[in-house]
C-alpha cells in the first residue's frame, strides 16, 4: 500500500520556521493496523516535510478508536503536544458498534480540544467496507493521515497568527 506524498489528499501547505519547533503527538489506534499504519506513516512523513523535527513527533498507541480521545488527551498533557493527531479506522460491521465508536470517538475528540485549548485533530476512516478504507490511506483517494497532519499544522499556524 503507498503512502507516498503524491499529493492527493490536495495539500496546500509551505514550510514554515513555526513547525521548527513544535511538539506533535500522534495517537494511532491498533484495530485495522494495516491501514492506521499506512495513514502514521503519511502523516509522519509529511510533518517532516513541513519542516517539524523527528524528535518532536511523539507516536503512541491505543487499542482502538474508543480509546483515541484519551490518547490524545495523554499527548497533550502529559508529553506537552502542541497538537495531538487521533488516526484510526472503523469498518461499518453488522452490529451498532460501528455508530457508538465513532460517535463517542468523534465527540471525544472534539472535546479534548476545546477542553486544554489545543489542536486535537480527528484523523479517523469511518468506511462500510475496507477497500474503502485502504483507497483513503494512501490508495487512490489520498491519505487519511496527510490531511489529519496538515489540518495539524494550519490550527497551529492560525494560533500563532492570532
Ligand atoms: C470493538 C471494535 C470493533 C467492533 N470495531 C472496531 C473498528 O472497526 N475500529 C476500531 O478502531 N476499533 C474497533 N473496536 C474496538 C473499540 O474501538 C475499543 O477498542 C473497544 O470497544 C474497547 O473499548
Amino acid at each position: 500500500m503507498s503512502t507516498q506524498l503524491k499529493n492527493l489528499s490536495g495539500t496546500t501547505l509551505t514550510p514554515h520556521k513555526l513547525f521548527k519547533k513544535i511538539r506533535v503527538g500522534i495517537a494511532v489506534a491498533e484495530w485495522n493496523h494495516e491501514i492506521t499504519g499506512a495513514m502514521l506513516r503519511g502523516a509522519v512523513e509529511y510533518l517532516m516535510q513541513m519542516g517539524v523535527r523527528e524528535k518532536h513527533i511523539a507516536v503512541h498507541y491505543v487499542p482502538g478508536s474508543f480509546e483515541l480521545p484519551l490518547g490524545v488527551k495523554w499527548l497533550i498533557e502529559k508529553q506537552h503536544a502542541d497538537a495531538a493527531i487521533a488516526l484510526g479506522c472503523v469498518i461499518q460491521g453488522e452490529t451498532r458498534h460501528f455508530d457508538f465508536i465513532c460517535d463517542a470517538c468523534a465527540n471525544g475528540i472534539m472535546q479534548v480540544g476545546l477542553t486544554t485549548g489545543k489542536p486535537a485533530i480527528f484523523g479517523v476512516l469511518t468506511t462500510q467496507t475496507e477497500q474503502q478504507a485502504k483507497e483513503r490511506a494512501g490508495g487512490k483517494h489520498g491519505n487519511k493521515g496527510i490531511e489529519a497532519a496538515e489540518t495539524a499544522l494550519k490550527m497551529l499556524l492560525l494560533q500563532h497568527n492570532l
